[in-house]
């Protein structure tokens, strides 16, 4: 199985790119942004709790998501790999992962992580805010809010995976099809 971890600070492209790496590795997309927002969708008890959070910019508990992964792979025993969009955003996200994993026999094969700087991330945020809908693109405090939360809880993520020599790091400025090309150049080393 191929899975990977697609890291980066939030505006970084990591949805962008997925939808491109699902379509040519057949992996299963994994995002825990997206399931978040299909439970407040639902009107889900989850839903509702989640949402008082994403929508000030803060992480929702690692309990929260680390369920929902755990219920993801369960639902696809028989696949080619996952790619894991948004998640682990925590240390503690990333122990979780390697555990649930190594329950079905499986790892993970590399990190990806995309760059980007905070003033482009901000722009590209508040750009998506004007059409996606998503009260926490739309305005500027909540955006360097997420990116805040970022820095202090998630950047040890790619330490996490540095200690397994499983980090790329890859400059997520340019074209979507020139950091997708940079990606797959990865991804082929190591298949
Ligand atoms: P996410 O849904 O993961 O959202 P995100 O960080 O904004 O990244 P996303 O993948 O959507 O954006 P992308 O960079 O592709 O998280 C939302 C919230 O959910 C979090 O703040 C948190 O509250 C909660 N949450 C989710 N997972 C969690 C977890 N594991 N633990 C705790 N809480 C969790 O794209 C951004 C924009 O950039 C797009 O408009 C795109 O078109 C544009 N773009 C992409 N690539 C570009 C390029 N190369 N050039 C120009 N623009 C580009």
């Amino acid at each position: 199985m191929l899975n990977l971890v697609l890291f980066g600070p939030p505006g970084a492209g990591k949805g962008t790119q997925s939808q491109n790496l699902i379509e040519k590795f057949q992996l299963v997309h994994l995002s825990t942004g997206d399931l978040l927002r299909n439970e407040i969708a639902n009107g889900t008890e989850l839903g509702l709790e989640a949402k008082k959070l994403m929508d000030e910019g803060k992480l929702v508990p690692d309990e929260v998501v680390i369920g929902m992964i755990s219920n993801k792979l369960r639902e696809n025993a028989n696949v080619k790999g996952f790619i894991f969009d948004g998640f682990p955003r925590t240390v503690a996200q990333a122990e979780a992962l390697d555990n649930l994993l190594a329950s079905h026999n499986q790892r993970i094969s590399t990190m990806i992580a995309l760059e980007v700087d905070d003033v482009e991330l901000e722009k590209r945020l508040l750009l998506r805010g004007k059409d996606s809908g998503r009260p926490d693109d739309a305005n500027p405090e909540i955006i360097r809010k997420r990116i805040a939360e970022y820095k202090s809880k998630t950047t040890p993520v790619a330490n996490y995976y540095q200690n397994q020599n499983k980090l790329n790091t890859i400059v997520g400025k340019g074209s979507v099809d020139d950091i997708f090309s940079k990606i797959v150049e990865i991804i082929q080393e190591i298949k």
